[in-house]
């Protein structure tokens, strides 16, 4: 892809190390399960920060299958909501994982748009407990984050927030690849 390209996604997409609970945008995403009802990880980070209101909100949902996304309000984040999504539990590569994970990032998305947000914030769905190879995942996150944001122009800024140095790093190698940097 040309330069300008490059320069138009270096404004729309980042990627940082962090802890999403501390992430100040519109809606920040949660990594679920199909419960919607907590768990560990990245979804207990989320549901401890934010205090028992987005439980309590996430108890009316009445769950979320897999590949799909939810909103809630964001309680006692600094982000105004949280989309739930759930991504697939990896087991070999051949259960439509990457097609569910695709439509994790995908429907988020959609439903940020639809709530006319304009600034998202992701963690690494799949990569933790759910043991997706972070190689393929950051992959899949970061082209489906690209091409919808080739075809949808009021999302201003994707932020990927990687908990750890080499997930960090993976995530910034995929993107600096995609855009040959
Ligand atoms: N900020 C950003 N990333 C985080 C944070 C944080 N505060 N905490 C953890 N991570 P995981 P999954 C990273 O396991 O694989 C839950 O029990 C973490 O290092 O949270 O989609 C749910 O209820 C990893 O890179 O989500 C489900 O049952 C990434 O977030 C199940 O885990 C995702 O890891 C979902 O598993």
């Amino acid at each position: 892809m040309g330069d300008n390209m490059n320069g138009y996604f270096n404004e729309r997409i980042k990627i940082i190390k962090g802890d999403i609970t501390k992430v100040k945008v519109d809606a920040i995403v949660n990594a679920a399960n199909n419960t919607l009802l907590g768990g560990g990880g990245v979804d207990g980070a989320i549901h401890k920060a934010g205090g028992k209101d987005i439980l309590k909100e996430c108890k009316s949902l009445g769950g979320c299958p897999t590949g799909e996304a939810k909103i809630t309000t964001a309680g006692k984040l600094p982000s105004k909501y949280v989309i739930h999504t759930v991504g697939p539990i990896y087991k070999g590569g051949n259960n439509k994982e990457r097609d569910l994970l695709k439509r994790a990032y995908e429907n988020s998305l959609k439903l940020a748009v639809k709530n006319n947000l304009k600034t998202i914030a992701f963690p690494s769905i799949s990569t933790g407990v759910y043991s997706y190879p972070i190689n393929k995942a950051s992959e899949i996150a970061i082209e489906t984050t690209v091409n919808f944001l080739e075809n949808n122009h009021s999302i201003k800024k994707v932020i990927f927030v990687l908990f750890s140095n080499r997930d960090y790093r993976i995530y910034k190698g995929k993107l600096d690849e995609k855009f040959n940097d």
